[in-house]
């Protein structure tokens, strides 16, 4: 007797991403074979029980990776700042661009004034560069709003977006991003509106799936952050934050202290918040676009964060201001060349770590048994070739949920 399933990929090269099965938790002569969506048996094809499938392809020794995962975007907004770019590099500071309404205001200012529709339409191009190169799930933040009204049209454009294409879309509300000019540079009374209004407003609507907020000199203080952080533990969502990224406030630490998904950035992150970390499960989620764009020169401590066994995830970071990066395959080229990770490392952290990043463990990020069949096929025989080339997609096929 053969067990009936919906499909069978045979005689590829699994790198099931396993933590427990040693480099790449390799099978060689693999087989996948999945029904309603789930893998239901991964392995080696020598080993496999009898089964029929439906579908029943033949890889001819591809490679298959998990779908990947960019766990870290801002990919829905409107406009793009390529002309601040070209200013600045005619020479304007970033102090007369600011002043002319240039920075992330001028990104606040355009995706506010965009139809839902339009900031649909604008975003999609972007989500499709992403699946292109094998992404089965994207995180997309809110933070280019700052109101209620635009932050909820980000998220529910985010929400739509996975109506759209076969992906599945995990939403982050950061309305703790950058102070709103009606605000006047008061940023505690916006941080009580974030906490009162905004906050309660989005988890009512059920329009987020995590909270982040940015905490430096630039943004808001660990004080402010943590109110926003006791906001949403008090309506159940989990948090993440971006720390570290240009200063070391302790911000790392603070996220632990919530039980954080993630930890994003770290270039300033110090030996405390990286036992923090540790302690608390938090996943560093490391974003070297934005290191390139921004042409900074202090690399996140690879080494104490290995040392103390924080999970390791990568992400693109898009963003119009800086990490205009839609491309999951150069982020994982970046962090080997501009961070020093191995190849193993960048492709666990766009799979089983950015997985866990976005509380997905049990669902994704891996190939194992149970969980969702969310692959990546690929013509290359290694997959440090995935890593190792730059501006390259050698996507075969792409499936997500089975199909
Ligand atoms: N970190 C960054 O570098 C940006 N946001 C953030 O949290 C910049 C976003 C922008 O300039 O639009
Ligand atoms: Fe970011």
């Amino acid at each position: 007797m053969s067990i009936r399933v919906d499909q069978i990929w045979r005689n590829a090269r699994i790198a099931t991403m396993r933590a427990d099965a040693g480099a790449y938790g390799m099978i060689e002569g693999g087989i996948i074979a999945a029904t309603g969506g789930r893998i239901v048996w991964a392995g080696q094809e020598s080993d496999a029980p009898a089964m029929d499938g439906d579908a029943v392809i033949d890889l001819e020794g591809r490679l298959i990776t998990p779908g990947l995962i960019d766990c870290h975007t801002h990919l829905v907004h409107a406009g793009n700042r390529a002309l601040e770019f070209e200013d600045r590099l005619n020479g304007k500071t970033y102090a007369e661009i600011a002043h002319a309404g240039g920075g992330i205001l001028s990104t606040v200012t355009a995706t506010r004034a965009a139809s839902l529709d339009d900031l649909i339409t604008q975003s999609l191009p972007r989500l499709d560069a992403l699946i292109a190169e094998g992404v089965t799930t994207v995180e997309i933040k809110s933070g280019y709003g700052l109101n209620i009204d635009s932050e909820i049209k980000m998220l529910v454009a985010a929400r739509h977006l996975s109506h759209r294409r076969a992906v599945r879309v995990m939403t982050t509300y950061l309305g703790a991003h950058a102070l709103p000019p009606e605000a006047e540079g008061n940023k505690d009374d916006y941080i009580e509106s974030v906490c009162r209004d905004q906050i309660p407003a989005i988890a009512k609507g059920n329009l987020a799936d995590a909270v982040d907020g940015f905490c430096d000199n630039i943004a808001f203080s660990p004080e402010q952050i943590r109110a926003v952080f006791e906001a949403a533990k008090s309506h159940g969502l989990p948090v993440k934050l971006h720390a570290e990224q240009l200063s070391n406030q302790g911000g790392a630490a603070l996220a632990s202290e919530f039980a954080a998904l993630s930890a994003d950035h770290l270039e300033h992150l110090d030996e405390a918040g990286a036992l923090a970390m540790a302690r608390a499960g938090t996943v560093a989620v490391l974003l070297p676009g934005a290191f390139y764009f921004l042409r900074e020169t202090k690399a996140p401590p690879i080494e104490l964060l290995r040392r103390h066994g924080v999970p390791l995830a990568v992400a693109t970071d898009c963003n119009p201001g800086s990490s205009p990066l839609t491309s999951i395959l150069t982020a994982m080229n970046m962090a080997c060349t501009l961070f020093r990770l191995t190849p193993e490392e960048a492709l666990a952290g766009v799979t089983r770590n950015a997985a866990r990043a976005l509380g997905l463990r049990p669902e994704t990020g891996t190939i194992a048994e149970g969980k969702s069949c969310d692959l990546a096929i690929w013509n290359v025989e290694r997959p440090a070739e995935l890593v190792a080339a730059i501006g390259f997609n050698p996507l075969y096929a792409r499936v997500w949920q089975g199909s």
